[in-house]
């Protein structure tokens, strides 16, 4: 028996550490956590804990397949590695050559997060760039958040996860930590222990919720009016920290006469709370400080998302939170690994100028030149907007698509060709977090079953396929292995300068990032901001589609048992899981005449979807509709529209009005 360090590959802020025990005979028996990670501290999740059940599930990919029957049918066959490869190199050649390279979209999704399989796919990003293929631009998930905070604060790393310990007052703001991010909570109970109050802003009443010493309930999409609302009182009650904001702040006077405009009883109105709870919340930041910050996706899946995060930071600012241990705003670490992606993806090799193509504007971009699509490790059918016209755009009978992924999904339905990948504990990998600052190393514990490939090892053999047609593919560069592409993503001034080697990394299994800048410079301002369209000041700027009448705001939030769609199918097969039911207050149940488990429509003009009805007074404020997201075969983004929020292309999921009645 051996013991192999490894790392949850998924999408999950946490990054845990794991170890996969291995037998004599080579099969993996055991998956763990790492006792030694200083973050993830031994633990997994009831997700990822049955992770070898998962991997041995039968409906699992273990061979290459055609497909035989029409587009979306779901009927393939069989078919070796060298015949698939080989008909792929001679099609993607076709495209290239008839449409130019950027007819070619390499489309990765986040079903690995990893640095060199995953969603960065050091792997096969030399190979596209080489055939002049399109940028992925991977909007999905958190680029709105990243973009606002990028005005305010100027990274979204404001501050070390870990130094909640310290704070007195603890905001999670649009996140559901019990659930999206349990790794993270043991710190907040710390900071709880040692006397902080832990307050959750969130218009579902989640089990975050339910578990903070206040739930403030707001109207969706109205953060950026509660934060300018706090940022008056707490200017009012002269409790801004003005020598922080002195050597620090830019543009404070200009914030502080957009404050004016602030006063109570609007921000009340806007965010429909009582007066006195935001009072309250005033008073306790005042009063118990340092105010902690940690700011979720799930605030800035809206039409001015990037705005809301923008916004909220200025309370981080206004209180000085920046310049106190504990104090300070998080919403994700991810910036902190500065990876050398330029050696590991080569894009001097691109013939010319490579266009960007915008993953959450899918239907769009396959309507506008896409010949040739390569999906690894995305449900685009499940998991973007509007899915009926995803799954019309994927049936364009000349659109030449290729599927890479570990089991069918109802995306995989519509490929030319399925490709099988290796699990984690099957394949070398490096992979980051979100919520930590240690970079986790995952080495390959046992071969896969069947046929299943790493990424790797197809982009390397997808090389030596299209090298048959153009020798430029015959480069060695294109034979790399994942210990190359590591060493090439770990090559940076910073990485070396602080011990952070390929060879320190394997020993170990995680290393601690270099430390990380203060936030020296904030910007309550910003010409950019204006610029691109955000305003000098983050003004609130409003809900694009708010509910209206009998309608709700359709919220789907992360599952319990699953994470977006990965486990979604395997859940069901496994029936630990059932199809999520969608959760009304008691109030609007009465006025639309529904009643507890009542099987319901969910519609607006884009689609609907059926669920069972659940009834909850216990926070999911009235006017919302709440679900979880990612479930196969319940496609609640029918209804979500294609469009772009205010930064960088983001999903708008959450800005979503719909109808519920009875079917
Ligand atoms: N178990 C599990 N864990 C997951 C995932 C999963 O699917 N399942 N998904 C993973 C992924 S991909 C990500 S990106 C992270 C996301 O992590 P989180 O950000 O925690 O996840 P979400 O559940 O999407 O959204 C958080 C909360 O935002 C709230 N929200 C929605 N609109 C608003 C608003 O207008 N204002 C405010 N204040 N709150 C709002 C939602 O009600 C929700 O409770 O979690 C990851 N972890
Ligand atoms: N309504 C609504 N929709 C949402 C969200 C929301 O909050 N509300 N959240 C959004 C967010 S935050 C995200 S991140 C996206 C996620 O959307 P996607 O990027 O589409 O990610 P997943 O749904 O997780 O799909 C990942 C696919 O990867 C496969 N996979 C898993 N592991 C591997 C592997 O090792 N190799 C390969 N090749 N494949 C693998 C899985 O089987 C699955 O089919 O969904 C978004 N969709
Ligand atoms: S899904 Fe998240 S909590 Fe679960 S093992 Fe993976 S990283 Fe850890
Ligand atoms: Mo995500």
């Amino acid at each position: 028996m051996r013991d192999v360090v490894g790392a949850c590959p998924l999408d999950c802020p946490d990054g845990c550490s794991w170890i996969v025990s291995v037998d004599d005979a080579g099969q993996a028996v055991k998956v763990r956590g790492n006792p030694e990670h200083p973050f993830t501290d031994g633990g997994l999740c009831k997700k990822v804990n049955p992770w070898l059940e998962f991997a041995a599930d039968p409906s699992r990919l273990l061979f290459p397949l055609k497909r035989v029957g029409p587009k979306g049918s779901g009927t393939f066959e069989r078919v070796s590695w060298d015949h698939a490869l080989a008909d792929i190199a001679a099609k993607l050649i076709q495209v290239r050559d008839r449409f130019g390279g950027d007819a070619i979209w390499p489309y990765t999704g986040t079903g690995n997060v990893g640095a060199i399989q995953g969603a960065g796919l050091s792997a096969g990003v030399r190979l596209m760039n080489a055939l002049g293929a399109c940028n992925h631009k991977g909007t999905i998930c958190s680029v709105s958040g990243h973009v606002g905070l990028l005005y305010s604060q100027g990274f979204a790393n404001g501050m070390d996860p870990e130094d909640v310990v310290d704070a007195r007052t603890v905001l999670i703001w649009g996140a559901n930590t019990l659930v999206t991010s349990q790794h993270f909570w043991p710190f907040v109970e710390k900071a709880k222990a040692g006397g902080a109050k832990i307050i959750v802003v969130d218009p579902v009443g989640t089990r975050t919720a339910r578990r903070a010493d206040d739930h403030v309930a707001l109207r969706p999409g109205s953060d950026g009016a509660l934060a300018l609302t706090l940022c008056r009182l707490i200017r009012d009650a002269g409790a801004a920290d003005t020598k922080w904001i002195e050597q620090h702040g830019v543009g404070y006077d200009d914030f502080s006469a957009l404050l004016d405009e602030w006063p109570l009883d609007r921000g009340a109105r806007v965010c429909d709370l009582p007066p006195e709870q935001i009072e309250s919340l005033a008073t306790q930041i005042i009063n118990g400080g340092p105010l902690a910050i940690k700011l979720g996706q799930g605030m800035q899946r809206h039409a001015h998302g990037a705005q809301a995060a923008r916004t909220v930071s200025c309370l981080a600012a206004i209180t000085g939170a920046f310049g106190q241990p504990g104090g300070g705003l998080v919403y994700s670490t991810g910036p902190a690994y500065a990876f050398n992606s330029v050696a590991a993806r080569m894009p001097h090799l691109a013939p010319g100028p490579q266009r960007d193509r915008i993953m959450t504007r899918l239907v769009d971009e396959l309507n506008d030149g896409v010949e040739a699509i390569i999906i690894s490790g995305a449900n685009p059918v499940v998991s973007n907007p509007d899915s009926n016209a995803v799954k019309a755009a994927l049936s364009r009978e000349d659109l030449f698509t290729v599927a890479i992924d570990i089991y069918p999904t109802p995306t995989t339905d519509y490929a030319d060709y399925i490709l099988p990948s290796t699990l984690q504990h099957e394949q070398t990998e490096m992979n980051d977090s979100f919520t930590h600052y240690y970079l986790n190393w995952n080495e390959k514990a046992v071969d896969a079953p069947g046929e299943a490939l790493s990424h790797t090892e197809m982009y390397q053999r997808l090389a030596i396929a299209l090298a048959q047609h153009d020798p430029t593919f015959a480069d060695e560069c294109f034979q790399a292995s994942e210990l190359d592409y590591a060493r090439a993503l770990l090559d940076t001034e910073s990485f070396r300068a602080n011990g952070i080697t390929l060879d320190a990394l394997r020993a170990k299994g995680f290393l601690r990032l270099p430390e990380q800048p203060a936030v020296d410079r904030f910007h309550f301002a910003h010409q950019q901001a204006e610029i691109d369209g955000l305003g000098y000041l983050p003004d609130w700027r409003g809900v694009k589609e708010p509910a209206r009448g009998s309608g709700y705001n359709l919220i789907a939030i992360g599952s319990d048992w699953h994470i977006n769609t990965v486990f979604s199918q395997t859940e069901k097969t496994l029936g630990r899981a059932s199809e999520p039911p969608i959760v009304v207050s008691s109030s609007d149940a009465e006025r639309d005449h529904l009643t507890d488990g009542m099987n319901v429509k969910v519609w607006n003009d884009r689609g609907s979807f059926e669920a069972t009805l659940k009834i909850d007074d216990t926070g999911t404020r009235p006017g919302v509709a709440a679900i979880t997201k990612g479930w196969g075969s319940q496609l609640i983004n029918t209804t979500v529209r294609e469009e772009d929020s205010d930064g960088g292309h983001g999903a708008v999921y959450h800005d979503n009005a719909v109808f519920i009645a009875a079917r």
